[in-house]
């Protein structure tokens, strides 16, 4: 199975690389982001500082510092204001963008957190869809990442995720 679904901390994982939703600045901020710059400790702010930072819907790779994994992958995501087909595009781009750094750096395991789906108010459901969507499309044409786990942290991303996984698979 190259696709995994489970319910924990992202900081907890120790694997190639984990996906934090991080906003346009880089430094940092609350929820997941938050729990990844605590944990990763001052060094990755420093890095974040020089990576210019980053577009809603694209990616980019930091050393992850304190935390167990080796490497973090910032994407931005939407906020959900307009329901519109760039919002839901823009989604897909961070998915598709991460994993398209995973591929450039072989990286063998990719932890997803569930980007949007807290502080920007993207539907759950949504999310869930589209998400699944590009990663089992990307990994079918692939090599690399050689398996991603969707790390849930909330009850409800966990069943919908889990609900997807039962019909598709
Ligand atoms: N491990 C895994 N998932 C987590 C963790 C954790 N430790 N903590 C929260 N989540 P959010 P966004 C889940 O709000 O919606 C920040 O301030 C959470 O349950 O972290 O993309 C940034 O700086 C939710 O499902 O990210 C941006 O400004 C998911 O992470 C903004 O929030 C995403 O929720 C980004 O908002």
């Amino acid at each position: 199975m190259r696709l995994e679904l489970h319910f924990g901390d992202i900081t907890e994982y120790k694997e190639d690389c984990i996906v934090n939703a991080a906003c346009t600045s880089l430094l940092g901020g609350g929820g997941v982001d938050g729990a990844i710059h605590n944990a990763a400790g001052p060094e990755l702010k420093e890095f974040c500082k020089t990576l210019g930072g980053c577009k809603v819907g694209e990616a980019k790779l930091s050393p992850a510092f304190n935390l167990p994994s080796k490497f973090i992958i910032h994407t931005v995501g939407p906020r959900f204001l307009f329901k519109s087909e760039e919002e839901i595009q823009d989604l897909k781009n961070c998915y598709l963008n991460s994993l398209k750094i995973a591929k450039q750096q072989k990286l063998e395991t990719l932890v997803f957190s569930n980007i949007s789906t807290g502080v920007y108010g993207f539907p759950k459901d949504l999310a869930a869809k589209y998400s699944f969507e590009v990663i089992t499309s990307f990994l079918m044409e692939n090599e690399y990442p050689k398996k991603v786990i969707l790390c849930c942290y909330d009850i409800e991303n966990l069943e919908l995720y889990a609900n997807i996984l039962k019909n598709n698979l």
